[in-house]
């Protein structure tokens, strides 16, 4: 997959081509980035990119002529005329986008900074606007490296283990049960005795209770739309704490 991403700060995206899952699956060449830096196509020699608002007021915004030519650049060697701008007005980023996403062979990404880009180069272009939640931060780099990181987790060689993608949160609709791992007591509180019994069944009716559990007292939204299984109603009518 290429991943083409339009920056002022292409040295941020060593966090994801240099650390962890995404680092290892980039130097194993499943996936490419390659940044271009609009600045380049600056009409001044100071590399200045941003003008002042029409209209007035704070902050500044970026100019659609070298946001317009480093899209081109990407767009011309990728073949692809589509665009994802990361922005707080995009529409949510949910687990079904980032599927679909990591079905394409390449993906653009404009990161804004100042108060963002000029509006003409989002009806200008086949650009997607996407949030990837109801909260802002300084520029889209961040915002696109966590679109990547949940793009590339989907195909199925950048995790070692083939199995953990699906069982993430949100394939099921419901948040991951709790995870414990050794020492058996940590200041005092012990592993669910389940966990320790071997008994598979056991632990995996646990483990989806408290996935239900969960979701039910932290994702109001999420449990409104789940259409509760007989066994699952029959799971929650057994558990204790649920009384
Ligand atoms: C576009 C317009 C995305 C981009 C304005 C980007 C949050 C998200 C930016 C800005 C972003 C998100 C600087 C206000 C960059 N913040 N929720 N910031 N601002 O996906």
């Amino acid at each position: 997959m290429l991943v083409q991403v339009i920056t002022l700060f292409g040295e941020m995206f060593s966090a994801i081509t240099e650390y962890g899952v995404t680092g290892r699956a980039a130097k194993n060449g499943l996936w490419q980035l390659e940044t271009i830096n609009p600045r380049q196509f600056a009409d001044n020699r100071l590399g200045y990119i941003d003008d002042r608002p029409f209209g007035g007021g704070a902050g500044m915004v970026m100019q659609a002529p070298p946001i317009q030519a480093a899209l081109n650049v990407a767009f011309e060697k990728s073949g692809t005329k589509k665009a994802i701008y990361l922005s707080p007005q995009g529409v949510p980023l949910t687990h079904e986008k980032t599927l679909e996403l990591s079905k394409q062979n390449h993906l653009i990404l404009l990161c804004g900074r100042y108060e963002g880009i000029d509006e003409r180069i989002l009806q200008a272009n086949d650009i997607e606007e996407i949030a990837i939640g109801d909260f802002v931060v300084s520029g889209g780099e961040l915002p696109a490296m966590m679109l990547i990181d949940a793009v590339l987790r989907h195909r199925s060689q950048v995790l070692g283990d083939e199995q953990s993608a699906q069982q993430d949160s949100f394939c099921s609709g419901l948040l991951d049960y709790p995870h414990y791992t050794r020492p058996v007591e940590f200041n005092g509180q012990k592993v669910p005795d389940v966990l320790l019994t071997g008994n598979h069944q056991e632990i995996a009716k646990w483990r989806h209770t408290q996935s239900l559990l969960r979701t039910k007292a932290r994702r109001p939204d999420l449990w409104a739309w789940y259409s509760l299984t007989p066994q699952e109603v029959q799971l929650l009518s057994e558990d204790k704490s649920n009384e």
